[in-house]
């Protein structure tokens, strides 16, 4: 087989965010461009026996262009055994499952989870190691210095592989196998989860639910187990077929985002249960017949629950929230004795303390949540955990919800996001608020007294490595937060995150809309970064 070397230049914004490489599909069509960065990749990996890869992506515009391009890099790297989605579809978390289960060297995902798809909208790529999680930093930093000096890539001249075939094709000594994207992930649900009990509720109707897979990664998936295993009604799944463009829409499951569906959970026509899931399956929305549950009420729910599912039945080592994720799931770590670790946003901060069996579940506030099962947020484990524990439990989700919150009272959340932010502006807000930092502890404001301010720094406790810069806190007295980072996943400018979270004990006041509730910190937030005065905006691009 011809292996021919490309000359080609360096291109200098190939540095991964938050989760992978995230640019617009026209930069990635830029000559080179992801041949550039995949290149980069292979090169910065260490010499490895193991010559495997799975493949697989959300289905976005761009997946199957890049699928066969990823391959013949691949093989003219050396790898030769290859696991591919069929048409080149796997969800993120079936990534992380297939990597773990058959042992390969690692996994490229190709998505841009919740941005929007098409040709003139998002792509991006990532590497996953061969713990299944996504590349920690120190890898890469590596992918980012190789790619600023790259000067060639090798691709090997071969036909495009048949994506669409299922079974093994053999090219001398590559053996490539296109694979469900679904049994294996299906076969992993069925050992962590009590499916007979499931569709027991399900297929009865005792149990009635809607999915939104957002016309994702997460529409093969959720037919196939809810509809076909478990014995959902046709049609509980909607929007069900993936589109190269999530039929125009942004797959990512909120309530801005997914307002059909919440719209539905609020109305006479609600089913009992309900979720939603992004671009490539990872994340996840939980509501209930006239309640959304929050992403931070969720993981903590979840894990003082965690017993009533058999994968989890004896017991959980420990728990993990990124820094902005709500403190609930603290409350039930110190009731149930358990360790619980706060990390910097971004999945690959879970993966050490996974692997060390340190925690068994974590979650953050951008509706992830996991556990130790895979190494990513997981969206429909998420949504078969809650299922579980509906069907154990057999009471309505909002009696769940409020049970926990006159338990362990109430972390009142959200988060506001100010989306395409002049990206001087925004460092400018970020800058303008380290500024006062130092000055904040013991200041009042308003009914609250600042406890401490600072910019959240992160030691790994298995290796070590540290993180700064990880997102400027302000915490309060009462144990209330007000939280501004940088997204590291946008492709515009620059999105301001605020999150905004307040401790309730008070049952009388649990039923408060979060708005209300956090009025005085929201106001107190415009006063510490002053985004509105200085993007002349009125209120937030999202609320969440
Ligand atoms: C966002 C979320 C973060 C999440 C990341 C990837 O990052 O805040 O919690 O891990 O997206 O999720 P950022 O840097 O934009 O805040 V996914 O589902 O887009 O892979
Ligand atoms: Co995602």
């Amino acid at each position: 087989m011809q292996i021919n070397t490309i000359q080609t230049q360096a291109y200098s914004d190939q540095k991964p965010g938050t989760s992978g490489l995230r640019k617009k599909v026209k930069v990635f069509q830029q000559d080179h461009y992801l041949e550039n960065f995949v290149q980069s990749i292979f090169s910065s990996l260490e010499e490895s026996d193991n010559k495997s890869l799975v493949i697989g992506g959300d289905g976005r515009y761009f997946n199957r262009e890049a699928t066969q391009i990823i391959v013949k890099i691949a093989v003219a790297n050396g790898f030769t055994d290859f696991i591919i989605g069929q048409d080149g579809l796997l969800s993120t978390p079936a990534v992380s499952h297939l990597i773990r289960k058959y042992k390969t060297l690692g996994g490229l995902i190709l998505s841009a989870s919740h941005n929007p798809g098409g040709p003139d909208e998002d792509f991006g790529i990532k590497y996953n190691i061969s713990s299944g999680g996504p590349a920690p930093e120190q890898y890469t930093d590596d992918f980012f210095a190789y790619s600023q000096t790259i000067s060639s890539y090798q691709i090997a001249e071969l036909d495009d592989i048949d994506l669409n075939t299922l079974g093994e094709q053999t090219i001398g000594n590559i053996n490539i196998r296109i694979i469900d994207p679904v049994d294996d992930y299906a076969e992993l649900m069925a050992s962590l989860f009590d499916f007979d009990l499931l569709k027991s509720v399900i297929s009865t109707g005792k149990l009635s639910l809607r999915f939104d897979a957002m016309h994702a990664i997460t529409g093969p998936y959720a037919s196939r187990i809810l509809e076909d295993i478990l014995g959902a009604p046709k049609g509980s799944v909607i929007n069900a077929i993936p589109l190269e463009d999530f039929g125009g829409h942004h797959p990512d499951p909120n309530l801005a985002h997914a307002k059909e569906l919440a719209e539905l959970m609020f109305s006479a026509d609600a089913t009992d249960f309900a979720a939603a899931s992004d671009g490539d399956g990872d994340r996840n929305m939980i509501l209930g017949n006239n309640i959304f549950v929050t992403p931070s009420d969720s993981l903590a729910i979840i894990a003082a629950n965690a017993q009533l599912a058999p994968g989890y039945a004896a017991g959980i080592s420990g728990v993990a929230r990124s820094m902005p994720t709500s403190q609930a799931v603290d409350r039930v770590a110190k009731a149930m004795n358990l360790p619980c670790f706060e990390t910097p946003t971004g999945w690959k901060f879970f993966g050490n303390l996974l692997d060390a069996d340190k925690i068994t579940l974590c979650g953050e506030e951008s509706f992830g949540t996991g556990s130790s099962h895979v190494r990513e947020k997981d969206g429909l484990w998420a949504v078969l955990f809650w299922l579980n524990i509906l069907a154990k439990k057999a009471q309505p989700v909002s009696q769940i919800v409020h049970e926990h919150w006159a338990k362990y009272g109430r972390d009142i959340y959200c988060r506001h996001d100010y989306e395409a932010v002049d990206t001087e502006i925004a460092n400018a807000i970020m800058d303008h608020l380290r500024s006062q930092l130092s000055a904040l502890a013991g200041q009042s404001f308003a009914s609250y007294t600042v406890d401490y301010a600072d910019e959240f720094s992160y030691t790994d406790p298995i290796d070590n490595s540290v993180s700064e810069q990880q997102g400027i806190r302000i915490g309060f007295t009462d144990g209330s937060r007000i939280i501004f980072r940088l997204s590291g996943t946008g492709t515009v400018g620059a999105t301001l995150r605020i999150y905004l979270e307040k401790y309730e004990a008070d049952a009388t006041k649990h039923a408060q809309d979060p708005q209300d509730a956090l009025a005085e910190l929201i106001e107190l937030a415009e006063q510490f970064c002053q985004v509105k005065q200085r993007t002349g905006r009125v209120e937030p691009t999202v609320i969440t």
